[in-house]
């Protein structure tokens, strides 16, 4: 079924016109959540961006929807597609996540959209310790048991983004719809839950990429994608050589999902350091021929070790 979802990245303040039911996620805001007047979901969920423009994302329908709160949920229910967030706060991380994903699975199978398109996580100290494990272990480990619990399969989940803010509260969120997607692998990574045990007791549960189709064609909605091949970290310190691989990563993808795609609408770029901007920029400005809207955000990616990440969207944006 072709899904009336569209997408881009624009200025903050130039968000007027969105035709539909929308999840809009800002920048540079204080940490929450709001239902806008226009059926907007409107996410803040700690992002800083690097120079400090606001820069806002939006995901947006034909139509209006319907928006509804239960709890620690909040979303927009459209025709084909429904927008929800969860936002509480992130001590006791493992409880909160599986509190999170049980809440969000049980909200979105009830309203008959069973199947997340993508997913989003953010939480504060992603190298903090809980219980003796890294709060991002304790993350995957809260997910997998919710997972668990709810019979989702591993392969089941879509596209995510798991990055750590400066801001404190765990925000979830998510697009989902009454179809699955296709859940696209990359042949030089080794899938997130077949990763060893060392990186988590529990392994992380997503698709490199998901495959929808749109009414203005085909959709990639791409995971946050890093220095990896197989499953290790590779060039430990050098941005630029983590950069070119995570390029390396996204035309892997490109080319496995199928070369009717257009390029990359818009790519989001997670700087742990963000000096390293100039450098990442240049890079990415000689890869690509057409060049896709960027927005720069100071962020931790989950392994220490690596300095930059990119998650982003194929998309028609005419
Ligand atoms: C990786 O490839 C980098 O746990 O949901 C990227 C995207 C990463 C999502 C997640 C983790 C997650 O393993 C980290």
């Amino acid at each position: 079924m072709a899904l009336p979802l569209r997408t881009r990245l624009l200025p903050e303040g130039a968000h007027a016109a969105a035709p539909g039911a929308c999840l809009r996620v800002r920048a540079d805001h204080p940490p929450g959540v709001e239902l806008s007047e226009d059926h907007g979901l409107v996410v803040s969920p700690g992002l800083e961006s690097v120079g400090g423009h606001g820069v806002v994302e939006e995901w947006s329908c034909d139509q209006p929807g319907q928006s509804a709160r239960e709890g620690a949920v909040h979303l927009v229910e459209h025709t084909d597609l429904l927008f929800a967030v969860w936002h509480r706060p992130d001590d006791r991380l493992a409880d909160h996540t599986r509190q999170a994903y049980t809440d969000l699975f049980r909200a979105i199978r009830a309203r008959g959209f069973p199947y997340p398109i993508r997913i989003w996580n953010y939480f504060s100290r992603i190298h903090g310790d809980e219980d003796g494990l890294e709060r991002y272990q304790s993350f995957c480990i809260g997910r997998a048991r919710a997972l668990d619990a709810m019979d989702v399969p591993e392969n089941g989940m879509p596209a995510a983004t798991a990055i750590g803010t400066r801001a404190p509260g765990l925000f979830v969120y998510l697009i989902a719809a009454r179809e699955p997607g296709i859940a696209v692998e990359n042949p030089r990574q080794v899938s997130s839950y077949r990763y060893p045990e060392h990186y988590s007791p529990q392994s992380p549960t997503f698709a490199r990429a998901t495959r929808i189709e749109t009414g203005i064609g085909p959709q990639l909605l791409l995971s946050g994608t890093a220095s990896i091949t197989g499953h290790e970290s590779r060039h430990i310190g050098d941005c630029a050589a983590q950069t070119r691989e995570i390029l390396a990563n996204l035309d892997a993808l490109h080319a496995t999902a199928g070369d009717d795609l257009p390029p990359p609408a818009w790519l989001r770029v997670y700087l742990r350091r963000p000096e390293d901007q100039p450098l990442v920029a240049r890079i990415l400005s000689e890869h690509y021929r057409q060049p896709p809207a960027l927005h720069w955000v100071h962020g931790d990616v989950c392994r220490r070790e690596l300095l930059v990440e990119i998650e982003g969207v194929h998309a028609r944006t005419a």
